[in-house]
């Protein structure tokens, strides 16, 4: 089994201080977060930025002040900028993080439309998956393949028959806002993606723990951060995004697997250095 790739999604575009004030929102607090995860043993920082009183932006001028503070502290990183941003951003709002230099090496692409809670829709229609990735191609970024449920995993394969994927691809299965995170659908999740990619696996809100034992155990990589949950175990919220990590390395030592460091990450995602 490959060594294990922790990716932390540290602040994400929908989580607020008043749910955990640890929730970082200044770049200040954007850099002590992915201090604190690189330190525990994340090589990828999956990346929102946010204005200081928390309003998520995509603004590309905010993102490369955020990575330029990161890597003076985490200089190896893979820094990941979300073309997601938030729900109801523009197609072109949101692709203003890919906008930084040097050009990110690695960047989201979600493969998909679907319910976000509540009444909020994440709209990704097809033209829409089908211009992220060719911009993405002709731009040398690996896109991770976000996907929310089956039905979009059959979109991001509808594109790489358009030939606007490189091989391996790489996935990222969210599990508990579409589709549900029981271990019947990871299962099912990863065993219906193209021979030869790589996965990640992100549990949303309390399957986060459950979901990241199973990842390990069948050869996945981890996505853990504040993005995604906010509790450490039930009633105790995470004091940093680095607490999260480091449990997530408790549960592979257990497991007996080994931590990926960022350039072993490269290799295992089959990136560029
Ligand atoms: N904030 C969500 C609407 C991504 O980063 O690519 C989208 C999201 C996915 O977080
Ligand atoms: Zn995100």
């Amino acid at each position: 089994m490959d060594k294990l790739i922790i990716t932390a999604a540290i602040c994400g575009a929908e989580v607020t201080k008043e749910q955990n004030p640890a929730v970082p929102y200044t770049i200040e607090e954007i850099v002590r977060e992915a201090k604190s995860a690189y330190d525990a043993g994340a090589s990828i920082i999956h990346l929102h930025v946010r204005w200081d009183d928390g309003t998520p932006t995509q603004d590309t001028k905010r993102f490369q002040e955020a990575v330029d503070a990161i890597r003076k502290v985490c200089p190896d990183a893979i820094i990941q900028p979300s073309t997601g941003g938030a729900v109801g951003m523009t197609d072109l709002e949101r692709l203003a993080s890919t906008d930084i230099v040097p050009t990110p090496e690695f960047a989201t692409l979600d493969c998909g439309t679907c319910n976000f809670g509540g009444d909020e829709i994440f709209v990704n229609t097809d033209n829409t998956v089908f211009n992220f990735a060719k911009i993405m191609k002709e731009k040398g970024i690996k896109p991770e393949l976000e996907v929310f449920d089956k039905g979009m995993i059959d979109i991001a394969l509808k594109a790489d028959r358009k030939g606007l994927l490189v091989h391996p691809l790489h996935f990222d299965f969210v599990m508990g806002v579409q589709i549900s995170a029981t271990l019947r659908d990871l299962v099912f999740m990863a065993g219906s993606i193209p021979q030869g990619s790589t996965w990640t696996a992100t549990g949303v809100g309390r399957s986060a723990w459950n979901i990241a034992a199973a990842t390990i155990a069948m050869g996945g990589h981890v996505r853990i951060g504040f993005e995604d949950n906010l509790y450490l175990e039930k009633g105790v919220l995470a004091k940093s995004n680095g607490e999260m990590v480091e449990k997530v390395v408790k549960l592979a030592k257990l497991l007996g697997r080994e931590i990926a460091t960022p350039d072993e990450a490269r290799e295992i995602l089959s990136m560029k250095k």
